[in-house]
């Protein structure tokens, strides 16, 4: 088969690292090893590989003088980097041979590795994306983000309840970065603004030192890297806790300690629910801190002109987490740097560009001024003169980032950015017509669309070795970082030789995923069925309820007539609920409740069963696209603001159930309606449907399977030693409804069948699932960071200079 081409090291080389590294780093002797030394020792062996590319970036960076793109994030959802790193380097053979000459089960050692979960989900796996994108690109970049002790929690099932448990990433080495003790930085909190003879001076209260730790992002090829920057806050020992001391405040003497032991301690779970918690808004406030410090170390490095900057530093705010970027960066500008106010202001705005990932009202970060001027002070003075600027420009406009006594984040990022962008087409329109009309009429250029995308290195190379195998085979590797061409693979599909090669990889795909259910969790599934698949967080806007209200729909209709000629399927789920979002948490017990009942239906659990496979994570979601017939992208039209698992499962042909949101429409388009399961009301329906008082009710009234399936939950028929277990889930579907599960019912029940029907056709389905690889190329994230760099950063890559 024509693999992608090798690394020139050869494998005895190669496996020559490795013990070298397992000898002398780890002082382990080869007949003693276990795997979690052979992992290091390899980790090492292929972080050699790394190391020479990512000098030769800076250099060249450094020699260009290059423009610099730095993109802050709370949250990078990595996942494990060890084949990441083998794949893009093109060493897969040289370290499975070298595995193997040493004795190890190299599928083993990969599968050692724990997952850096330093993100909740969509945006924090985007981030990670766009990493490894701006590698394979070649444009100069970093990552900034905060290195959490432990990452999203650790989720297990107890009678189907989610327990949560803490993540502990850095239990063992992380082979993968380099602590950087010289790059630290004070961060300051709370204190007094003074002037003193025309300056504006901040005194912090307390302090925690950001230290740096990086880890490179190798690009494809190996031809580019750049770096993850990730802060760990450690105890400053400045002249604060010494005062204190000295006093005898003891207790104030280790406050710092304290500060710095928890701010780097964990990730927040909630992806979608601002707490408005002062930890968060202090973890914002350090990394972004941090951040700026560094950039403008490394400005001033190579510059003597602060008039440059805007030239030299494009900083993208990954949602409206690292906002305070836009005062504090005023703030060394004005304060530090002396430039007049309104030229710091300018020059930041230049700088800064802000991405916005959800409309749900709930999500938009506010801080209460009272809380805001405790902790930043200084910042909300600031914050009042950007309001005064911005005022000033615009008289006519109330619009400002201080109101209701809040500090409302989304406005100050706005004001704050030259560009706006949203992740998909609807989203991008709704973001004009909805959360920023009024900003919009004042600045109609500023938001634009850059619609998602996914690093195919990752999401199908690495992780679907028989279909990328398969389309390598077809077309040659260009497709890897080119991924338009997969559209070469378009003729092929009608020869029923290339396409049963397609089929045979899914049908692996998915015998490789049974074996592994059946060993990991003991359920037992017949790979021949439809794996019909969500995974994603749990939300009531993604509406996990409706796919399994389905389900139990569907099984009373076997039920009634088990011996029809029914389409096999397997549901399969798997999320992770934020630990207070019990709604949340009630559909996940009530889904494993249903699980227990279906599956120990003998009169119809050969053609219907459901599984949450617990701990969804980037590994999991590796292991189950490459295996899906069908993805589940069924929010209420309107909510999801793009979906990239939506991507994902169509790049791995897996067909679309959806609704018409967020990416879901791009999809459609790209792959063509008929090989879409198109379903539900449109984001305009679905705003005009809430109208309607009694809307759920009526759905129920006009679909007895819907009241049927309700009536069973109420009943207790899925938890028989408690009836009343759901009713929190049921009086809402039967009452506000406020995400129109019933009034989408009918139309996905529907689908449902369509799906079915087209399931049967096995080679009718091969060429819609085919078609869907053929035509998901636009989705790579290489096109969207393109079109980042030219469109809001101008940047320029420097991969072939
Ligand atoms: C997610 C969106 O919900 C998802 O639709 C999108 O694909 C993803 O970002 C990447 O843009 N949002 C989040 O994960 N979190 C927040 C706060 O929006």
């Amino acid at each position: 088969m024509n693999m992608v081409s090798r690394n020139t090291i050869t494998t005895d080389d190669f496996r020559a690292a490795i013990l070298r590294h397992l000898t002398y780093e780890l002082g382990k002797d080869a007949s003693h090893a276990a795997v979690e030394d052979w992992r290091m020792a390899l980790s090492f062996a292929v972080r050699d590989q790394i190391v020479d590319s990512w000098f030769a970036a800076t250099r060249k960076t450094y020699d260009a003088g290059a423009k610099r793109v730095y993109y802050l994030s709370m949250e990078f959802l990595i996942g494990r980097l060890l084949k990441d790193g083998i794949i893009n380097l093109r060493l897969l053979d040289q370290a499975r041979e070298a595995m193997q000459a040493l004795g190890q089960d190299f599928d083993t050692v990969l599968a050692d590795e724990p997952d850096a979960a330093l993100g909740n989900g969509g945006l924090g796996r985007l981030a990670a994306c766009f990493l490894e994108s701006l590698s394979t690109l070649g444009c100069p970049a970093y990552g900034y983000g905060i290195r959490y002790e432990h990452g999203l929690f650790r989720q297990s099932f107890v009678d189907g309840r989610q327990m949560e448990a803490p993540e502990t990433w850095l239990l063992q080495r992380h082979p993968w970065e380099f602590e950087r003790p010289e790059s630290r930085y004070r961060i300051g909190f709370g204190g007094e603004v003074s002037t003193k003879a025309g300056k504006t001076i901040w005194t912090p209260a307390d302090s925690v030192d950001a230290e740096a730790y990086d880890t490179p992002v190798i690009g494809w090829q190996g031809r580019w890297a750049n770096t993850l920057r990730l802060w760990s806050a450690v105890a400053s020992d400045g002249p604060f806790d010494l005062d204190s001391f000295n006093r005898g405040d003891f207790a104030g003497a280790a406050r710092p300690e304290a500060l710095a032991r928890t701010i780097s301690r964990v990730l927040y779970p909630d992806d979608t629910t601002e707490q408005g918690k002062e930890l968060r808004l202090k973890q914002e406030y350090f990394l972004t801190s941090a951040a700026l410090k560094d950039i403008l170390r490394r400005f001033d490095s190579e510059h003597d002109d602060i008039g440059k900057l805007p030239g030299k530093v494009a900083i993208q705010l990954n949602d409206t987490h690292p906002a305070i970027a836009g005062p504090e960066l005023v703030r060394i500008l004005h304060d530090e740097r002396g430039l007049p106010f309104e030229e710091a202001m300018k020059m930041a705005q230049a700088c800064l560009s802000y991405t916005n990932h959800t409309l749900l009202p709930e999500a938009l970060e506010s801080w209460p001024e009272g809380l805001f001027g405790k902790l930043l002070p200084r910042h909300l003075q600031i914050v009042d003169r950007i309001d005064d600027a911005h005022a000033k420009a615009n008289p006519s406009r109330t619009l400002s980032a201080r109101s209701d006594h809040q500090v409302k984040m989304g406005e100050l990022s706005f004001i704050m950015a030259h560009k706006v962008n949203g992740v998909s087409a609807l989203h991008t329109e709704l973001m004009k017509t909805t959360v920023f009309s009024e900003f919009h009429r004042l600045h109609p250029d500023r938001i634009i669309n850059q619609t998602n995308g996914v690093t195919p290195r990752r999401w199908l190379l690495s992780c679907n070795p028989r279909l990328s195998g398969l389309i390598t085979d077809t077309i040659g590797e260009g497709w890897v970082d080119d991924l338009e061409q997969l559209k070469g693979i378009e003729p092929h599909i009608s020869d029923a030789g290339w396409l049963e090669r397609y089929a045979a990889a899914k049908r692996d795909n998915k015998a490789d995923l049974a074996n592994w259910m059946a060993k990991t969790t003991g359920v037992k599934v017949d790979p021949a069925m439809m794996f019909d698949v969500q995974i994603k967080r749990l939300h009531e806007y993604k509406r996990q309820h409706l796919n399994i209200l389905e389900a139990i729909a569907h099984w009373q209709e076997i039920k009634a007539n088990p011996s029809a000629d029914w389409t096999p399927r397997l549901k399969i789920f798997a999320g992770k609920a934020a630990p207070g979002y019990f709604f949340a948490k009630d559909i996940i017990r009530l889904i494993n409740d249903v699980a227990k009942v279906l599956n120990a239906d003998t009169d119809t659990r050969d053609v219907l069963q459901v599984a949450f496979l617990p701990n969804y994570n980037v590994t999991l979601a590796e292991r189950l696209i490459p295996a899906a017939d069908l993805s589940e992208q069924i929010s209420t039209a309107g909510k999801e603001a793009s979906g990239t698992g939506n991507m994902k499962f169509a790049l791995n042909g897996a067909l679309t159930v959806g609704t018409l949101d967020g990416a879901n429409v791009e999809i459609r388009d790209h792959v063509g309606a008929d090989n879409f399961f198109l379903f539900g009301m449109t984001a305009d329906k679905v705003e005009e449907r809430r109208l309607i008082p009694d809307h759920a009710a009526q759905a129920i009234a006009a679909d007895p399977r819907l009241g049927a399936a309700l009536k069973a939950i109420r009943d207790g028929v899925f938890s028989p030693d408690e009836p009343g277990r759901y009713h929190n889930i049921t009086d809402n579907l039967t009452g506000p409804d406020y995400f129109l599960v019933a009034s989408d019912f009918t139309d996905y029940y529907r689908a449902q069948r369509e799906v079915d029907a087209a399931f049967k056709d096995k080679t009718h389905w091969m060429t819609m699932a085919a078609l869907n690889t053929a035509r998901s190329g636009w989705f790579s994230s290489d096109r969207t960071i393109t079109d980042y760099m030219s469109q809001i950063w101008d940047a320029k890559s420097l991969r072939d200079s």
